[in-house]
């Protein structure tokens, strides 16, 4: 093999690949991760790889994109992706890179467009994704048809949307499904965003993931929260006590007057939704417990919905109330750096300054978000260190956190695999 075949064709990660994978499958169970699962930069190219480019990912709300034209930008790892309203009001989603040299098409995280014009030689694609004009002579035999924007898959359902960066994405027709059912009551197409935030956390994004995946850390850390949240992650949760169980079932019985759906369901370990309880009393993850937003969502006509909880795996939580909702993406910058961005939905007609007070809408989720980014930060810094060996986790505290390590380990098991298997 000449030094060019060689440079192609040789896989830098492939002993990375070997490693993890002897890693994977040797890990004691119920324990966390070796540390370069936390801190290694050739690790988490592969979990770029091998997650954030196969699995389905939650990219945003469609309620952003209301009109032909709109696009929002995000950056999976490397890749800088936009989604687009089209003409017919569908959904499209592309590589933000642009066919003539490469930049980035799409600068700003959200904006309308008429047409995607690149700003380096204003290139121009239809918001299908066609390429419609490319500036002075290219030659007798260039064809437009051959340089056309490079497609995501992309699926939508409740209101979020999904994005897909592998040729073959996994089924994920079921838990969109389920989505759509669960987020009917809040008639996804009459919401806006209140108010958002992105931080910027120095920990791994799995970090990020399993702190959330537990309320262990909730009475040392979050009594702005603990204002509304009971700390049980759901009915089957083993620490529910029979109070808990009591509150659940008149919770219900009151759902079920308002026909929303509320029983638990999973798909695997990587979604589940349920609608549990706040505090008795309480109807919304405010300070005071009060809704936060005069005007409900959807056609609910109670505030008292409890919290739906969404969780799509590997990269979003959720809660919905009967007032406003709160959506949660994460997405990783570097071996030790994760974005989280929060999102308040309220509803369209609700009006800032009359029905909702953004400062107080956002007051409990900023400072949990801030505490949660200080546990995970010094999570990292202790994982960093050579005393760092995999420690158990609680099966009566910390289920949420083997099941998401589970489904990680699974997920990436199975996609190193097919991986080796297509290079052979
Ligand atoms: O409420 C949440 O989204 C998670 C679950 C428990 C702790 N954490 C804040
Ligand atoms: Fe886009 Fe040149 S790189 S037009
Ligand atoms: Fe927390």
């Amino acid at each position: 093999m000449n030094k060019t075949m060689d440079y192609l064709y040789n896989d830098p990660l492939a002993s990375m690949r070997e490693a993890t994978v002897d890693m994977l499958q040797s890990r004691e169970r119920g324990f966390s991760l070796p540390q370069p699962f936390y801190n290694d930069a050739r690790l988490f190219a592969l979990d770029m790889q091998e997650v954030f480019e196969k699995e389905w990912l939650f990219a945003g709300m469609a309620c952003e994109i209301p009109a032909k034209g709109n696009f929002m930008t995000l950056e999976v790892g490397d890749n800088p992706i936009v989604i687009v309203r089209g003409g017919e009001g569908q959904i499209h989603a592309f590589y933000n890179v642009c066919r003539h040299r490469g930049s980035r098409l799409c600068t700003k995280d959200k904006g309308k467009v008429a047409k995607l014009v690149c700003p380096y030689h204003q290139w121009t694609y239809e918001l299908d994704g066609r390429l419609l004009f490319a500036g002075s002579d290219m030659g007798a035999d260039f064809d437009l048809n051959q340089f056309g924007l490079k497609p995501v898959s992309v699926r939508t359902a409740g209101g979020f949307v999904f994005i897909n960066l592998s040729d073959n994405p996994p089924a994920i027709d079921d838990f969109l499904v389920t989505l759509e059912h669960y987020l009917e009551p809040y008639q996804m197409d009459n919401v806006k965003v209140a108010v958002e935030s992105s931080i910027v956390e120095q920990a791994n994004w799995k970090l990020v993931i399993e702190n959330n995946r537990e309320c262990y850390h909730c009475n040392g850390s979050h009594p702005e929260l603990l204002n509304s949240l009971i700390e049980f992650d759901d009915t089957e949760d083993p620490r529910a006590t029979d109070k808990y169980k009591d509150l659940v079932t008149r919770k219900q019985a009151d759902w079920n007057g308002e026909q929303v759906p509320w029983q638990l369901k999973r798909f695997g370990k990587r979604n589940r939704l349920t609608r549990t309880p706040l505090l008795d009393g309480v109807v919304s993850m405010t300070m005071d417990g009060k809704p936060a937003c005069n005007k409900l969502m959807g056609r609910l006509t109670s505030p008292d919905m409890g919290s739906l909880r969404i969780l799509h795996l590997p990269n979003s939580w959720n809660h919905f109330m009967g007032d406003h909702s709160v959506v949660f993406r994460v997405l990783p910058l570097g071996p030790q750096q994760t974005m989280v961005t929060t999102k308040w939905l309220v509803h369209k007609d609700a009006v800032e300054g009359v029905d909702y007070d953004p400062e107080n809408m956002r007051r409990v989720w900023d400072a949990t978000n801030d505490q949660d980014r200080q546990l995970a930060e010094e999570n990292q810094r202790g994982i960093n260190s050579k005393a760092y060996q995999p420690g158990p986790y609680s099966p009566t505290y910390e289920f949420g956190v083997i099941d998401f390590i589970d489904w990680y380990a699974e997920r990436m098991l199975c996609n190193l695999g097919g991986e080796s298997v297509s290079l052979q």
